[in-house]
């Protein structure tokens, strides 16, 4: 007895409470993946509303956010958010929670690459403190030899580049590989750079929509609109955003540092330090950084926005 008992009770909460992740959302709805695909009658993906109490106290719920969700309705596929799970970190824009790996996406051509775009981009990742790649698409307009000065350029600034063309090449298909092994990847970059067509890729028959340059200002025409999530695997989640130019990042000065590889990769032992422990690295006595390096000048600059920002809202 006791155990049927428990065995209902089991499965009544699992009907009434299940932990989703919300891949998409639009006005006041939410779609949610339940995440334990065998509880809930083969049924995955519910339209979802927020508790009247959650949205009382101003939660913002977004795409990547863990939920909880009850009075689930299967006829329907609906149900409602009762409780957000605690985020692990958020990416302010476009926001999405809970990232695992993050894509700074650029074409080498059309729009033509922009070096400190790039960086901002990279910079700006780097703020997740989560692992951060480089994709350059578009790699079938240019020469071997402009993408070989390329990836060796961005090795120089601490990342390896993976160079993509248009067909299908042995680059997507380590990339694919890559992705099914991470939990939630993003792509971010300007628009028009292919990151829709590269999902429609790494997903055949999702075909999404991707939009053509435009020819006069040779830049994309912000065909995506939403954030969205999609599943490569099981485990393996992949998020297209809608692309963007970013600007200034307010950062504190001594944090500036730690979101470039190669000065982290200069300074990372206890014997390899430099006099003062709050070093900027500018022309303080005691500095042992070797300075000759690509975006040295470029680190230099966003120190100085660093110091001249309001230190209100700020990446830590
Ligand atoms: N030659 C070439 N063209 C590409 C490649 N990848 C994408 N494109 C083209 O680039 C254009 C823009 O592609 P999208 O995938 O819409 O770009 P996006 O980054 O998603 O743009 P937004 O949604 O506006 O942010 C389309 O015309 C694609 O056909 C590539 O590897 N090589
Ligand atoms: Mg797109
Ligand atoms: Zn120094």
């Amino acid at each position: 007895m006791m155990r049927i008992g428990s065995d209902l009770l089991y499965l009544m909460t699992e009907i009434n409470n299940a932990i989703g992740l919300v891949t998409k959302k639009f006005n006041e709805f939410f779609y949610v993946d339940i995440l334990d695909k065998n509880s809930v009658q083969n049924k995955t993906r519910f339209l979802c509303t927020m508790r009247k109490s959650l949205s009382f106290n101003k939660y913002t719920i977004f795409v990547g956010d863990k939920v909880v969700i009850n009075k689930i309705n299967f006829s329907q596929n609906k149900a409602i958010i009762d409780k957000l799970i605690e985020r692990k970190n958020c990416l302010e824009r476009p926001s999405v929670a809970n990232i695992t790996d993050i894509y700074v996406t650029f074409s080498v051509d059309e729009p033509e690459l922009s070096f400190p775009q790039v960086s901002k981009f990279l910079v700006n990742a780097e703020t997740l403190n989560i692992n951060v790649g480089l994709i350059l698409t578009k790699c079938d307009l240019i020469s071997e030899k402009s993408i070989n000065l390329l990836k060796d350029r961005f090795r120089g600034w601490g990342y390896l580049p993976i160079t993509l063309k248009n067909n299908y090449d042995n680059s997507l298909e380590y990339l694919v590989s890559e992705l099914k092994t991470k939990k939630c990847s993003i792509l971010i970059g300007p628009s028009g750079v292919g990151k829709t067509t590269l999902l429609n890729r790494i997903i055949p028959n999702l075909n999404n929509a991707t939009g053509t340059i435009s020819r006069k200002i040779k830049r994309g025409k912000n065909t995506t609109r939403n954030v969205e999530l999609f599943s490569i695997s099981s485990n393996s989640y992949i998020v297209d955003t809608p692309g963007f130019n970013l600007h200034n990042i307010e950062l504190r000065p001594n944090k500036v540092q730690k979101l470039f590889p190669e000065i982290v990769n200069q300074i990372s032992s206890l014997e390899n330090r430099c006099k003062f422990r709050d070093c900027l690295h500018i022309n303080e006595p005691g500095c042992i950084l070797d300075k000759n390096f690509d975006r040295y000048q470029f680190y230099l600059d966003q120190v100085s926005i660093s110091k001249n920002c309001s230190h209100q809202n700020q990446v830590n």
